[in-house]
């Protein structure tokens, strides 16, 4: 199936801008929802990585494209981890996710905020803007996987 960028994006932002709680049928859709919504999002970043790193060759209209996602799917995941989401298996997130709820949710703020501004570093159309961001952007990734993500 080929959606539209402009149509995804529209969809993220429509729902990212409804409450957070009780949009999925069932526990199981939330999680194949955030698992989707993390999936996309690292494609994508990895497809900043590799111009970053030298692997292709730096295409600034490409990078606004990918940091459009990134920074669109970087509001999605936390929908996906609400009440009852921490039964269903297979998962790598930890309990913590469930039990440090305030300190999760801090996480999530930081990560959409460095998405931003690497969406922002993206449009500059400077190569070393975008290895800045896309460093500090990485870290508040890892930053989060090292406490709540089980590898
Ligand atoms: C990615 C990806 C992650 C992050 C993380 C950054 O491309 O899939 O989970 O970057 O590795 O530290």
């Amino acid at each position: 199936m080929k959606f539209a960028i402009p149509f995804v994006l529209a969809v993220a932002t429509a729902a990212a801008s409804l409450p957070a709680a009780a949009q999925f049928a069932k526990p199981e859709d939330a999680v194949k929802y955030r698992q989707s919504a993390l999936f996309i999002m690292s494609q994508h970043f990895g497809r900043i990585g590799a111009m970053v790193n030298g692997r292709v060759p730096y295409d600034a209209a490409a990078a606004v494209q990918n940091a459009e996602i990134v920074a669109e799917m970087s509001k999605l995941p936390w929908a996906g981890f609400g009440p009852g989401t921490d039964k269903v298996t297979p998962t790598r997130a930890k309990p913590e996710v469930w039990t440090e709820q305030a300190k999760f949710k801090e996480h999530n703020e930081k990560l959409v905020g460095e998405t931003a501004k690497l969406l922002a570093a993206a449009k500059t159309n400077s190569l070393d803007n975008l290895k800045v961001a896309f460093g500090s952007t990485a870290n508040t990734c890892k930053g989060c996987h090292d406490v709540y993500r089980k590898d």
